[in-house]
């Protein structure tokens, strides 16, 4: 296997040239090494769940000592896959939650967009007349926190969903009740002994992942954008070229926007500017990797070194001075690559200690002394940088990010006939689905995926859904990769769009992909795609809408998946999910969903044949579209 094919990203490929130069391994290199990778494993079919197995299915042995058959099986791991990444989501959303109850006038977080928090409030039926914005902040925390394990009722978000998806949930038994009883559920039901029905452990990978969608996730944006500001369109660079070789670079890379918002404020600390200059460089430049790189892009137009695949070849580039993490898609390899190069590789959250990287605890309620301490690490690190081993690739790209639902909004607003129709509504975008000048939107989500060729698959699909006058929004890393091939510059409109969606963007001034956030804020789909549903008095199922997780990997993407199919959303994968030895689970996920909830899975490994498959199914939507609407 050629090494440099297993991604397009040149930089990367760079990159690879040099550690293998420099004797240090990578992912690609341990892919390579793997071979081929376990086949029950694969498909789903080995049980580890109690201490009788592990059992593998085979068509000699069709049942674990248990006695449960493949369907089982496949049907308990997947329910654990939606499970973790429900509860990764979701916990960091706790965490959000404990910070916004450490909200104060003098602290370090501050609430930012006060109107946004008197409309939650009310929604959530907190009194708000006469009250102190932070006593509402904290009555706010102390509602979401209650989402965690409240005993009785669902998830405080299901209202906002159209009437009719409402229905769907009720009947089907889906709707989310306390976050981490459904995680608990789980848990529970694939425990050796307990659910041994495959429709059973579907329906409730449904329930469990509703409460990321619903629930978690949404907490979690809502939050973010409370306290750290909503995102607003940001000019930014993508892609390892924006380190800079006379400055200490800083690279963060993790989820949660508690610590990253810190860790910035303190890169402009005027004494560690100073210091930074004392160990003669010409300043701290910050830069972002996978989600971390999205938050802090979408709020404050910092620049983004790159996505999950890059982490390791970042620091290869001999020129990071420190790799900030807090949790989730942290390779643990990274505490080697670091002992190759002078880079600190800082760990900061008890619930992700690496062995063999520097332990910094952040803790909110110190959090900028914290940061401050932090960033000093990385600094007096410049001098033991050896320039003869620095290697920054030169390419970077240009991009405009931040498309929150309310900056979309503001960007429709500037077609509105003011004396005919209101601002500040959904409407333009409808009336130009509704017209056909673009055929659908499609959320394109997710990782990078060792399976297949990095960033092949998720600019392959967003190239060919916006030839096809389908307007593409992301989150994750798909978000990175579009941004870093130039997908998300405005001119790629008229490049690379058709000619509906290219005069659409031109009109409203925006790219034709939108970059939406990070995974969390897929919360954000569900809420455009309810806002074009509600207004539009249909179901979300009714909408030329897909979902698309090209390169996914990690359990938050398969509760992602799982969520926007149980939402009404059709959802193609370009990897196939550990589930094909289940005949019964594939029939279930890529068919009989169709009719409980209106949509289902697609799989298709090849990037084109895949976006033909959506292509096709948004004009068959559309029929359907037209027809009621
Ligand atoms: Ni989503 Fe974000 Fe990237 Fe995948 Fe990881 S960073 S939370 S899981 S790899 S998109």
């Amino acid at each position: 296997m050629d090494k440099k094919l297993m991604t397009i990203d040149l930089n990367s490929r760079i990159l690879l040239e040099k550690a293998e130069k420099d004797g240090v391994e990578t992912m690609y290199d341990r892919k390579i090494a793997m071979k081929s990778q376990c086949g029950f494993g694969l498909q789903g079919g080995c049980c580890r769940i109690c201490g009788m197995g592990p059992c593998r299915i085979t068509p000699k042995t069709p049942r674990g000592l248990c006695g449960a058959d493949v369907h089982t099986i496949v049907g308990r791991n997947f329910a654990r896959m939606c499970a973790g990444g429900t509860a990764a989501h979701s916990d960091h959303a706790r965490d959000i939650a404990h910070t916004m109850a450490l909200t104060s006038r003098e602290g370090n977080y501050k609430i930012r967009e006060e109107e946004k928090l008197i409309e939650l409030a009310k929604d959530w039926g907190i009194e708000t007349e006469g009250k102190d914005i932070y006593d509402i902040a904290h009555e706010a925390a102390d509602v979401a926190l209650m989402e965690f394990g409240k005993p009785y009722g669902t998830s405080i978000f299901l209202k906002n969903a159209p009437a009719k998806r409402q229905e769907i949930w009720k009947k089907l038994d889906i709707e989310p009740r306390a976050i981490d009883r459904e995680i608990a559920t789980v848990m529970h039901s694939t425990h050796i002994g307990c659910c041994a029905d495959i429709d059973s452990l579907i329906n409730l990978s449904l329930r469990t992942s509703m409460a990321d969608g619903w629930q978690g996730s949404m907490i979690g944006t809502k939050f973010s954008d409370i306290m750290f500001g909503t995102p607003t369109p940001q000019q930014t660079e993508a892609n390892l070229g924006v380190l800079e070789a006379n400055q200490v670079n800083i690279i963060l890379h993790g989820h949660e926007p508690s610590l990253s918002e810190m860790i910035v404020l303190a890169t402009e600390d005027p004494e560690l500017v100073a210091l930074a200059k004392e160990m003669g460089a010409e300043g701290i430049n910050i830069s972002g990797m996978c989600c971390i790189g999205n938050e802090i892009t979408m709020r404050h137009g910092i620049k983004i070194a790159g996505d999950f695949h890059q982490q390791e070849l970042a620091l290869v580039t001999g020129a990071v001075e420190a790799m900030i993490v807090d949790v989730q898609c942290i390779f643990p390899a990274l505490s080697r690559v670091a002992d190759c190069y002078h880079t600190k590789f800082i760990t900061t959250s008890k619930k992700a200690k690496i062995t063999g990287s520097i332990y910094m605890e952040f803790k909110e309620e110190n959090a900028y002394q914290d940061a401050l301490q932090i960033v000093r690490e990385a600094v007096l690190n410049f001098k033991n940088r050896d320039k003869s081993r620095v290697l920054i690739p030169e390419l970077k790209s240009s991009a405009t990010v931040g498309y929150s639902v309310d900056a979309i909004i503001k960007q429709l607003d500037r077609v509105v006939n003011v004396e005919i129709d209101k601002q500040g509504t959904i409407k333009p975008l409808v009336d130009v689905i509704k017209s056909g000048t673009i055929r659908g939107v499609v959320g394109v989500v997710g990782c990078n995926n060792a399976r297949v060729a990095s960033n092949l698959a998720h600019t392959t699909i967003m190239k060919e859904l916006i030839k096809n006058d389908i307007l593409v929004i992301t989150t994750g890393c798909g978000a990175s990769a579009a941004a870093k091939f130039g997908l998300m510059k405005k001119s790629a409109a008229k490049k690379y769009a058709g000619k509906g969606l290219a005069t659409v963007c031109e009109l409203v001034d925006i790219p034709p992909v939108l970059h939406m956030g990070s995974c969390v804020d897929c919360s954000r789909i569900l809420d455009v795609a309810s806002a074009i549903a509600n207004f539009v008095d249909m179901d979300i199922s009714d909408l030329p809408l897909a979902g698309v997780a090209p390169e996914w990997m990690s359990e938050k993407a398969v509760a992602i998946g799982t969520y926007i199919v149980a939402s009404g959303i059709d959802t193609y994968l370009g990897v196939m999910p550990p589930v094909g030895g289940s005949s019964r689970a594939v029939e279930i996920l890529c068919g009989e969903l169709e009719d409980q909830v209106g949509a289902s899975f697609t799989v298709n490994e090849n990037p084109e044949e895949l976006a033909a498959l959506i292509i096709a199914d948004i004009e068959k939507k559309r029929v359907h579209f037209e027809k009621i609407y």
